[in-house]
């Protein structure tokens, strides 16, 4: 899809931003009837954004899509472009022989796809179009000291003080300085904390009414939502939100969102490499399993569709998750169990383990099994130079989404985005939606069908 050109006045009743604090700004509330006048040619501005540093790969690919989604709005007005904040000091990203900062985008993401929906750069470039290492305003968005009011949601912003210690400092020549993905030289001119209770959408008239920079950098941006939830009453209203806040998963029954994530297609480097793993060793191929790629836009699948390789792919979360869920994490020789069910139930032999275990974790795991044959994708020295860790992810993400069966852990968001990408290749859900269960639990609740909408 193409994204219009724009031409408009510049005529804003600009509420040009006060340096101090508790200033009430400008929340969206959308007009079906108001039309934007037109005139000159308009300036494109650029929508930067971070996430908070201790937020893992999924859940910051779920943020992506709230804030593409802006971009998007914006655009029907304005021309804005999103600057794809680089990789970089991620926490699960242990391997401390790899340089992991500063990985643009395209090591991980087809930016071609990302651009058929909305205007995207990387922000070496966006560096090299501004002529200056600066970002013209940050704001970094945070929470109301007071919580919800009245125990309700209501759609609210406004410039407060800040209330956490905030990564920015000003330095003696009146810039801020900050992280900034690991570029020393970079400043900000302008720095303000806004409080916000808003879904991502809703920062559009913010973003036009309260700021004329040329660029605005939107810090700690998973503190926005996904919108679309009009037709929910509003207790689940709330309880979407706060599993968004918590989860990042919701918002997955909208258009929107799953033009967003349709768009966030893999590097085709990473994809080549999950497919000839699938073909050597998973007897797995595009033609045979029905799963032949196409170009997001044109591509629309039936539930079933696919038919997926004669495997049965495993996403088995360790590391954090053996504390942070351990009454939901089973145990290697019960995972084995279940596994083991899986092949016979399937009538299949072979099994996919995508898993941030060590070797020795994997080996036990593999004892457990007498007949069946167990993989993991091991990636060269030369893949993971130049891949890292967040591209092995991506590699092991791939196969698993192309296996006749899924099943993941719980409440992961790696798990979740299997469980998409196999939305998008139009496997039947009940070979997607499934979570190994831990020994402890009596109740194991398998996770919602987040199916995809066209
Ligand atoms: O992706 P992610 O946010 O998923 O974080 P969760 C997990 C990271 O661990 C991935 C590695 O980005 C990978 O670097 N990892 C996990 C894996 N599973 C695999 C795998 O199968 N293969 C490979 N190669 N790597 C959330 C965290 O994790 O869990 C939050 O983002 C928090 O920060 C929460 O810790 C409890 O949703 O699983």
């Amino acid at each position: 899809m193409q994204i219009k050109t724009h031409f408009c006045i510049v005529l804003f009743n600009t509420i040009v931003l006060a340096s101090h604090a508790h200033e009430k700004v400008d929340v969206f509330k959308p007009d079906t009837h108001s039309h934007a006048e037109f005139g000159e040619a308009k300036s494109v501005r650029y929508l930067l954004y971070d996430v908070n540093p201790g937020e893992g790969f999924n859940l910051r690919r779920d943020v992506f899509m709230r804030v593409a989604n802006l971009v998007k709005f914006l655009n029907d007005d304005e021309p804005w472009v999103l600057v794809l904040p680089p990789w970089g000091r991620l926490y699960h990203w242990k391997s401390q022989d790899l340089n992991q900062i500063k990985v643009k985008w395209s090591t991980f993401f087809d930016l071609a796809s990302l651009r058929e929906h909305i205007p995207v750069i990387e922000f070496e470039d966006y560096l090299t179009v501004m002529g200056e290492e600066v970002v013209e305003e940050i704001y970094y968005l945070q929470r109301y000291k007071e919580g919800w009011t009245n125990g309700k949601w209501e759609e609210k912003m406004d410039i407060r003080d800040c209330i956490d210690r905030v990564p920015y400092q000003k330095d003696e020549d009146g810039k801020w300085r900050g992280w900034f993905f690991g570029y020393e030289n970079v400043y900000a001119k302008k720095f303000a904390c806004l409080s916000v209770q808003s879904e991502a959408g809703n920062m559009k008239s913010f973003l036009m009414k309260n700021t004329t920079s040329r660029s605005v950098m939107l810090e700690r941006a998973e503190q926005v939502i996904h919108g679309q939830y009009s037709e929910f009453s509003s207790m689940s209203v709330m309880l979407d939100r706060a599993e968004q806040l918590i989860h990042g998963r919701s918002g997955q029954h909208s258009t929107n969102y799953w033009d967003a994530r349709r768009s966030m297609v893999f590097a085709k480097h990473l994809r080549d490499i999950g497919d000839e793993f699938r073909r050597e060793y998973l007897d797995s191929t595009d033609e045979n399993d029905k799963t032949v790629l196409k170009s997001w836009t044109q591509m629309k699948k039936n539930h079933g569709e696919a038919k997926g390789g004669p495997y049965i792919s495993v996403h088995l979360r360790r590391k954090d998750y053996l504390y942070a869920h351990k009454e939901q994490v089973p145990s290697l020789k019960y995972a084995a169990k279940q596994i083991k069910e899986l092949l016979k139930k399937n009538k299949l032999k072979k099994v996919f383990i995508a898993s941030d275990c060590d070797e020795n974790d994997f080996e036990t795991l593999k004892g457990f099994f007498k007949k069946a044959e167990i993989y993991r994708y091991k990636p060269t020295q030369e893949i993971r130079e130049k891949y890292k860790d967040g591209g092995v992810a991506i590699i092991d993400q791939w196969i698993a989404a192309h296996a006749r069966h899924f099943v993941g852990t719980y409440v992961s968001t790696f798990s979740f985005r299997i469980q998409e990408e196999r939305e998008i290749l139009g496997f039947d859900p009940e070979t997607t939606f499934n979570r190994l269960c831990s020994e402890s639990e009596e109740e194991c609740e398998q996770p919602s069908k987040w199916k995809i909408v066209y």
